[in-house]
């Protein structure tokens, strides 16, 4: 582990698992209605083993999967690059009074400020076109006129302005500015005065010089900042895949894809206007390197009967529902039995040879039905989500989609009162019989309903609501084959629709820790920080070698550094 990350999460010293910041963003975007919105967040990675539970299940020998990248196409995008157009051929007429292009000039004080050189290194990011033009307008106005105008100052003059103009020069000038003399629209732009105008005065010439090359500049500028800042978007972007997330930000999002300077610009989807990100490459490296290279990438084999084979959620008549398990007659859901139960369903069997690290007290009398088994929360997981976030005065936790039990138990576990809701009833009687298999069902209310319904029950009567500290958010993926695409769509994918679900949770509480696919769409979950309004942590759960699952902090959950690193950030 990298010694310099340790000592820098501000509460990390005592949790279960080890868990790293592995970079941060921040990204000013222009919405769709024109606003302006700002998301800070960070990438994460916590460290988990449970090697021994692995082993105790026996796990048959797998067949491989095929490998399948997790690499998107932003790779591809190309950026046009903005050429300006060539100004056609100077004028060359000769004017009279022979130094009077000299003359006009404002004469330099050896205020150094003004033509500061950075020491920096790299690149400069300048902030805005004022703190460019404060750099180098002297340089830019200067040089071109003596290029221009060279021909009517003495030599001496002519020496003295050329010299004066080079320690003036700025170390980073924008490209347009690279060979200034070589582009045109830096050429002969006021020359044309003198043929024009009759009795024009160099005075005259000099302030029209002036403004034209500041309104030139400036456009350079934003035409060079707009392609400076799609280069930095593809760069964290990349940086962002490389760590294995799934970034899902579009060509369409990126600043060189319109023109900024348009003021009816149709957007679908949020533009990137900034972004600013530190994010350490030794993690990506560690990715890359054999096991989780491999882990990243894996195509489910699952045929689409799995889907079909998903058992109806809702109860039809909700007088036929039994909430105590009968160990007689509901023998299927007993999940030591499960071998031969699911002995032809390849889908589902893979999950009983990790079984004890789904319960690591499995034989003690845990019970599950089909989908439990494929969408339970792995213990050790499931210990680390209740540690982040059963600390900060947490305590009271909605668990909005229970299933069989995997997260409330280990929220009431440490120490939390649960309140956890699933509309199926068979899943919820598992999950309650779970929790007493592991001693904490007395610390959890079991509601069987749907959590809309829940939530707006609540919202609609602020009597009936109880008090909740954060909400934790498991739905439905859409079945095992939900790692088919590339990259997860939250609102297409999650059933019900994910950004729904993080709306109405959202009524309930800011802080939510949200469990989703490793290839979720990370533009997507700034979206819904930018509603929510408050800074995210998108933590990737490593589980031995391999990134199994992804859950994203809001709100006071979230990862806060305590001191800022500044040095290095793009
Ligand atoms: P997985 O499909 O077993 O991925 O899901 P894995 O292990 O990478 O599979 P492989 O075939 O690539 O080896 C990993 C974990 O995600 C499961 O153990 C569950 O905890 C969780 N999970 C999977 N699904 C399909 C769901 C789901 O629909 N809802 C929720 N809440 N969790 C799920
Ligand atoms: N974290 C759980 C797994 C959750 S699986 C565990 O560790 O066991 C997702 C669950 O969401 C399923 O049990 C499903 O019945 C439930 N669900 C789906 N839609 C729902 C809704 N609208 N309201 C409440 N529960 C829902």
């Amino acid at each position: 582990m990298d010694s310099s990350s340790e000592s820098v999460g501000d509460d990390q010293g005592d949790y279960q698992y080890p868990w790293f910041p592995m970079g941060h963003f921040g990204i000013n975007f222009i919405q769709t209605d024109g606003s302006k919105a700002y998301v800070e967040g960070e990438l994460s990675r916590a460290y988990i083993k449970d090697y021994e539970l692995l082993k105790a299940s026996k796990r048959k020998k797998e067949e491989k999967q095929p490998a399948e990248q997790l690499q998107v196409d932003m790779d591809e995008m190309s950026l046009q690059d903005s050429v300006p157009e060539d100004n056609g051929e100077a004028t060359d007429k000769l004017l009279e009074d022979k130094d009077m292009a000299y003359e006009v000039l404002p004469k330099w004080s050896s205020d150094k400020k003004k033509g500061k050189k950075r020491k920096a290194k790299g690149r400069y990011n300048y902030h805005s076109f004022e703190e460019y033009w404060d750099v180098s307008s002297f340089w830019v106005i200067q040089r071109t006129w003596l290029n221009d105008f060279g021909g009517q100052m003495t030599e001496e003059n002519q020496k003295e302005l050329l010299k004066k103009c080079d320690e003036m020069k700025p170390i980073y000038p924008i490209e347009q500015h690279e060979n200034l003399l070589e582009n045109p629209d830096y050429q002969n732009i006021t020359k044309s005065l003198t043929e024009t105008k009759e009795g024009v005065t160099f005075e005259e010439i000099y302030a029209e010089h002036c403004d034209l090359i500041k309104k030139q500049t400036e456009n350079d500028y934003h035409i060079y900042q707009t392609k400076e800042v799609t280069r930095r978007c593809k760069d964290m972007i990349n940086r962002v895949k490389r760590l294995g997330y799934a970034p899902g930000f579009e060509e369409s999002q990126l600043p060189s894809f319109y023109d900024l300077n348009d003021k009816d610009i149709k957007i679908d989807k949020p533009l990137i206007k900034e972004v600013r990100y530190q994010i350490d490459e030794s993690y990506a490296k560690k990715f890359v390197g054999d096991k989780f290279e491999e882990s990243t990438a894996s195509t489910s084999e699952s045929s689409s009967s799995a889907e079909s084979q998903i058992e109806s959620t809702v109860p039809l008549n909700p007088k036929e529902i039994r909430f105590n398990f009968d160990p007689e007659t509901e023998q299927h859901l007993i999940a030591s039995n499960a071998e031969k139960l699911y002995a032809n369903d390849p889908e589902i069997s893979k999950y009983y040879y990790q079984r004890y690290r789904l319960f690591s007290r499995l034989d003690e009398g845990i019970i599950m039905d089909r989908e439990g088994w494929f969408s339970v929360t792995p213990e050790a997981i499931a210990e680390h989500i209740a540690d982040r976030v059963v600390r900060h005065n947490v305590s009271v936790v909605v668990d909005a989609f229970t299933g069989v039990g995997g997260n409330a138990i280990q929220f009431a576990l440490r120490g939390a009162h649960v309140i956890a809701i699933d509309m199926d009833p068979v899943r919820l009687k598992c999950a309650r019989e779970n929790a007493r298999v592991y001693g904490v069902a007395d610390y959890i209310d079991f509601i069987c309903a749907d959590f809309f319904d829940v939530a707006a029950t609540w919202a609609a009567d602020k009597k009936l609501a109880p008090k909740v500290d954060a909400v934790f958010l498991s739905p439905p993926w859409g079945g095992p084959s939900y790692l088919k695409s590339k990259e997860f769509d939250l609102a297409t994918g999650c059933c019900p629709n994910g950004i729904d679900i993080f709306d109405v949770s959202l009524k309930i509480s800011p802080n939510i820790a949200y469990f989703l696919p490793r290839n979720t769409k990370v533009s997507q979950l700034t979206e819904l920080a930018i509603k929510a309004k408050t800074r995210m942590e998108i933590e990737q759960s490593s589980l031995n070698t391999k990134i199994k699952t992804i859950t994203v902090y809001y709100g006071k959950l979230a990862y806060r550094e305590k001191s800022p690193k500044s040095s290095g950030d793009n």
